[in-house]
């Protein structure tokens, strides 16, 4: 009835957060957007590997090269790049969900 209010923010494309996956999150720490990322992960019980795309070029070049652009935050989720601050946030409280 409400299509827009069912199913997941986040792309349909993207790996579900019902079982384990390996993350990573590409970001900068001067970035507000990578910020909204990391105070949810302050707060939610998920290890996400932090490859920061300003202290590392070789972390740059592989965002681009996953990606297809620069844009920061972009939550590796096993080889699947998730844009987007309010997708990434949606998805990692999904996937702690999971565990409880
Ligand atoms: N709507 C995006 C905005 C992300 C954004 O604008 N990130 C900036 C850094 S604060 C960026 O990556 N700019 C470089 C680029 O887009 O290539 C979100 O909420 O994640």
């Amino acid at each position: 009835m409400f299509p827009w209010r069912s199913g997941p923010s986040w792309p349909a494309s993207a790996p579900t957060p019902d079982r384990p996956r390996v993350l990573a999150l590409y970001k900068y720490d001067a970035c507000p957007y990578c910020a909204r990322v990391q105070r949810a992960l302050e707060r939610l019980p998920v290890e996400v590997e932090r490859r920061d795309v300003r202290q590392s070029p070789e972390w740059r070049k592989d965002l681009v090269a996953r990606a297809g652009g620069t844009q920061v935050p972009c939550l590796l989720i096993d080889d699947y790049p998730l844009l987007e601050s309010a997708d990434i946030v949606a998805w990692l409280e999904a996937y702690a969900a999971r565990a409880k």
